[in-house]
């Protein structure tokens, strides 16, 4: 059944044709294969695979790239051929053939094409040499059945590395003494045959830093976790020491560990690869000091170094792979931060994988995604992660995304591309990075329009939820939210209409089912389930379609009650009008005492007598914020507002208003004074001390007059 969004002739958003950019070779190629694999079983076709220095593919050993990993794949209506430099490549060359098979499609994925009279020919290797995934986020760990389909999926997008290291593993971090449980052992052993059979390198990491003592003992120790690790088949590890801080941070104990376990394990063993490292300073802002250059200078040069770019969650260019080589002395191992969620829980990030150079490919020992722990939705960016990494000169982010759309829903592709359309940003975070393009036709459509289309492209998904199980059960509390917020934008617009109307009654009517879909997407909880570290709270377009619905219902009831009584009751109540005031605190006025629009991190005193010369610097701008239905608090001789610590930031650049942070709940107490809360702190009540404003558990009572 078709939409009626698709149906919409403003609107046909189906792009499934072939690419645009797909010149006119291309399209003969496209109809040349059709041709031949429509010829079908293969059944007159010979087929020959083998690896370079076998005798079947002698023939064509001139053609067999002479990069690791390379093949050379011919198809005409005669033979098949699958040639590999390697045993990889020839894997790869089988890859190939199937996707080629599957989508009828050749693309500039593949370095050379050839074409031929009768078919083509393909000669293709990757760029980064190592490519893969590291499971390196905070929260629920994957589950065993997540990561086998990963590993699958890995195998067939040619990703040859996987990092274990969830950092909420106890046998990784907290307890990364122990040996792992038979059970988690014997799973692990399986996890790394899978992974192997898909040709994923698995490198298992250790996490000793939080309480690591340096000396023989825990050196020891970490020897003895690895070579239990070895028995499970495990050929690759990692040491890291992100997020840590003091003994455990120091670079040159660090270095020193890193070498003895070089020594002492991976050259005892003689299938044993060179060990990565994740440093205390994993990225540009945190850097400092001669840490990173004890680690490029005493460290074994084949230790591989991870690094996440000029801050923690970042895309990378070449000046920045240039800086951080010269400083390590070695090419870094990219820990891409992207696309997990870890600390921006509510949001699904399902947007374009675009933003990374396209010419560092030279410049890297590994590129690695850390993806979210939501391990099918994940695929979305891991499938360009490896578009990427295989041929990155050539990466096209769009395209490739539409291709990930494609093959990870096939029955469902144009919901599901709605869906990752509208989770797309992170949002305002400590970390800063931004995605464009959320919600792209929001504004091109009419909202009633818009707003059906998340329901009715919700309903596509749920229904179609047998298909793709896995993915619909991670994605499911989204796509339920996806579905409330386009039936809370239905009510707003019934909300604007009955207020041109002047329908008071519809008005209030329309706020009421608005309130109760409120609260049921409030019910929407992601894995919450008994023992769940995460558990989270989705939030659908929360860049674009969520503010738009929050912000204009407030603005409509506070429209509304210039207009109406009706219903008032119904409706929420403003704690405190718009307005200035005096905010006071046992009969002391708040003072701007230093009140200068320019000055930056003092702090309003709580002042006994009242300011006859400036009165205004015992004024405050109480102001309701739509974005966020909380308070802003100005004062009225500067301008300044009152930050979270309960100071002042005056600096516009380094610190503009953030709404997030900087909102104030005020709440009335049965006497009628106030509390005040900020809403950006776990524990945000205001409560003075010394004369002025602290945050913590516990509230003080304020009395908020009118001049
Ligand atoms: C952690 C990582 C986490 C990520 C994003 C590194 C090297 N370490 O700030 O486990 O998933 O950021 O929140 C990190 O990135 N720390």
């Amino acid at each position: 059944m078709k939409m009626p969004c698709r149906k919409s002739q403003e609107w046909d958003n189906s792009k499934y044709s072939v690419p645009e950019d797909f010149d006119k070779m291309m399209r003969q190629i496209v109809l040349l294969l059709l041709f031949v694999l429509c010829l079908g079983s293969f059944g007159e076709t010979k087929k020959v695979v083998g690896t370079a220095g076998e005798k079947a593919v002698k023939a064509y050993l001139k053609k067999i790239p002479q990069q690791a990993e390379g093949f050379f794949l011919k198809v005409t209506p005669k033979e098949i051929i699958v040639a590999g430099r390697d045993e990889s490549g020839t894997f790869y060359g089988e890859q190939a053939l199937k996707q080629i098979q599957n989508s009828k499609l050749i693309n500039s994925k593949y370095k050379e094409v050839n074409l031929l009279d009768d078919g083509f020919e393909i000669r293709d290797w990757p760029s980064v040499a190592c490519r893969g995934v590291i499971e390196g986020f905070y929260g629920n760990p994957w589950s065993h059945l997540d990561r086998l389909r990963q590993f699958e999926f890995y195998g067939k997008h040619k990703l040859n590395i996987y990092v274990y290291g969830p950092k909420d593993d106890p046998y990784h971090r907290a307890h990364w003494r122990d040996p792992y449980p038979e059970t988690e052992a014997a799973k692990l052993r399986e996890l790394v045959e899978a992974a192997h059979r898909n040709r994923v390198q698995f490198v298992w990491a250790i996490h000793p830093g939080g309480d690591i003592k340096w000396n023989k003992q825990d050196s020891l120790a970490v020897v003895n976790k690895l070579n239990l690790m070895y028995g499970l088949g495990v050929r690759t590890f990692a040491v890291f020491f992100d997020d840590i801080g003091g003994e455990g941070a120091r670079a040159e104990k660090q270095a020193g560990l890193m070498n003895y376990l070089t020594d002492n394990f991976v050259r005892k063993h003689k299938d044993v690869q060179p060990l990565i490292i994740c440093p205390t300073q994993y990225n540009k802002n945190w850097s400092g000091g001669d840490y990173l250059s004890t680690l490029g200078t005493k460290m074994y040069p084949e230790v591989r170094i991870m690094w996440t770019g000029n801050s923690v969650v970042d895309m990378i260019d070449r000046d920045d792979m240039e800086w951080i080589n010269a400083q390590i002395k070695r090419k870094a191992f990219i820990w891409l931060n992207y696309p997990v969620n870890d600390y921006c829980q509510s949001r699904l990030l399902m947007g374009k994988t675009y933003g990374n150079g396209l010419d560092i490919a030279d410049l890297v020992s590994g590129f690695c995604s850390n993806p979210m722990e939501y391990a099918e939705a994940s695929k979305v960016s891991l499938y360009s992660i490896a578009d990427y990494c295989w041929n990155m000169s050539a990466y096209d982010a769009e395209r490739s995304w539409e291709e990930a759309i494609e093959e990870l829903m096939p029955t469902s592709k144009e919901a599901f591309r709605f869906f990752c359309e509208n989770n797309i940003d992170i949002g305002k975070t400590v970390h800063g990075l931004r995605r464009d393009g959320e919600s792209p036709d929001f504004d091109k459509v009419p909202n009633e329009l818009y707003f059906s289309c998340l329901v009715t492209e919700a309903d596509a998904l749920l229904a179609d939820s047998l298909s793709q199980p896995e993915m619909l059960q991670e994605i499911g509390p989204w796509v339920e939210t996806m579905r409330v917020l386009g039936q809370r934008g239905l009510q707003v617009i019934a909300m604007q209409k009955a207020l041109q109307e002047k329908d008071s009654v519809g008005f209030v009517a329309h706020y009421r089912a608005f309130q109760k879909l409120e609260d049921k997407q409030k019910g929407i909880i992601s894995r919450n389930y008994e023992g769940s570290i995460v558990k989270a709270k989705p939030v659908v377009s929360g860049t674009v379609v969520t503010p738009w619905v929050n912000e204009t219902a407030l603005q409509l009831i506070k429209d509304y009650k210039k207009c109406f009584t009706y219903g008032l009751d119904f409706l929420p109540q403003q704690a405190i009008e718009d307005g200035q005031y005096y905010i006071m605190y046992e009969g002391k006025f708040l003072t701007d005492v230093n009140a200068s629009p320019d000055r930056d991190g003092d702090f309003p005193v709580f002042v006994a007598e009242a300011d006859t010369i400036n009165p205004q610097r015992q004024l405050w701008n109480i102001e309701f914020v739509p974005e966020t239905g909380r308070f802003k608090i100005t004062n009225a001789q500067d301008g300044r507002y009152i930050n979270e610590l309960g100071t002042f930031w005056a600096n516009k650049n380094t610190k503009p208003f953030n709404a997030e942070w900087n909102t104030y709940v005020f709440t009335k107490t049965p006497e009628g004074s106030y509390t005040i809360q900020c809403a950006g702190r776990a524990f945000g009540n205001w409560f003075v001390e010394d004369n002025r404003i602290k945050n913590g558990k516990q509230s003080s009572k304020f009395q908020i007059k009118k001049l």
